[in-house]
């Protein structure tokens, strides 16, 4: 350091050296700088300095990668509705993503192989479910973005390993998940109202069910279980019950697939709308484009209704599979 500093200056990098947070150095040593005095002897100080306030800078920015909108664990959803698959290691969750979707994550027989979220589709005849293999839960480090994923997502799937303790995996699983406030649908009139809790549906995968000496431990697992759990035995290993598992996780999301047939003409039913279960023409209508939904007159209704192509009001209930008319 020159020693030929003006005292002003020498004042400055005493507070500089004294600041302990990011911002109050920045703040000292841009004061610093601005006391040297410009000239060729103190060229070289002066280019020391700004290199320092530069690093300073760019490390108090949050770094771009690690914005919570880069995260890994935000996925848009996609498809008819999203399914996390989650559990502790090992229990089959990405081989499962792998057997039923596009998406190929890593399965290995050592824990912890899966880091990151991996999603993919999963086609259910005409429609697509996202599935999302996640990281195990795992108590000693109970990732917040993992759980917010869980809390966004529109099913759970809860996957346990039958040739491992799955009794114990069962109850530890929603333990953890419980503590991160989130709970089954199935378990919604055990809380009392008014707690901060997020209720999502979910579905038990008893993995690893290959044969039948695995189907009786699948009985066994069962009579353990004090609760009435929604529960499906699969075998990502052979196949068993894949297709069921499609159906299941279909009706868990509580969705229903509708056609729209345009008036004289077939409707197209490799394409259907997908709505919430429950929901009328008026709904269907505004889903198709929202001129049907303000200007719809009358619609006519094939499936459900009581008989072909009958006329229905704006509020008539359709169900999975019906073919609508809209009018306007
Ligand atoms: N026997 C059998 N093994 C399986 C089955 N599904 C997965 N595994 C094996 O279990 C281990 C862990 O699988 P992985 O999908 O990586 O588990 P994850 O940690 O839950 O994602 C691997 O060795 C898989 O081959 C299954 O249905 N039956
Ligand atoms: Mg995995």
């Amino acid at each position: 350091m020159p020693t030929n500093l003006p005292p002003e200056a020498l004042e400055a990098e005493q507070r500089y050296r004294a600041a302990r947070s990011v911002a109050d150095k920045i703040a000292c040593l841009e004061e610093f700088i601005s006391t040297i005095p410009k000239h060729k002897g103190t060229d070289k100080l002066r280019a020391d300095l700004r290199r320092r306030l530069s690093k300073l800078k760019s490390s108090s920015q949050p770094r771009k990668g690690a914005s919570k909108r880069d995260s890994p664990f935000r996925i848009d959803k996609e498809g008819a509705g999203q399914a996390v698959v989650v559990g502790p290691p090992n229990v089959g969750k990405s081989a499962l993503v792998a057997a039923l979707t596009n998406a190929a994550p890593e399965v290995a027989d050592y824990p912890f192989t899966t880091w990151t979220p991996t999603p993919g589709m999963m086609p259910v005849e005409n429609v697509q479910i996202q599935l999302i293999d996640t990281p195990p839960l795992n108590r000693d480090f109970v990732e917040p973005e993992l759980m917010d994923l869980i809390r966004r997502s529109d099913l759970i799937l809860l996957v346990v390993d039958l040739q491992s303790d799955a009794f114990h995996q069962l109850e530890d699983s929603i333990a953890l998940l419980q503590e991160q406030r989130i709970v089954p649908c199935c378990k919604k009139d055990r809380y009392p109202q008014g707690q901060r809790l997020t209720f999502v549906p979910l579905l038990v995968l008893a993995n690893k069910c290959d044969d039948e000496d695995a189907c009786k431990d699948f009985e066994i697992f069962r009579q353990l279980l004090e609760d009435d759990w929604p529960l499906l035995h699969v075998s990502a290993a052979t196949g068993r019950n894949l297709e069921d598992l499609k159906w299941a996780a279909f009706e868990r999301l509580e969705i229903m697939r509708i056609y729209a047939k345009p008036p004289g003409a077939e409707p197209d039913l490799s394409t259907p709308f997908v709505l919430c279960k429950g929901s009328t023409v008026e709904e269907f209508a505004r889903k198709v484009h929202q001129d049907f939904f303000e200007n719809l007159k009358a619609a006519r209704v094939w499936g459900s209704a009581t008989y072909a192509g009958q006329m229905v009001q704006r509020d008539h209930v359709l169900h999975d599979g019906d073919v609508v008319e809209l009018r306007i």
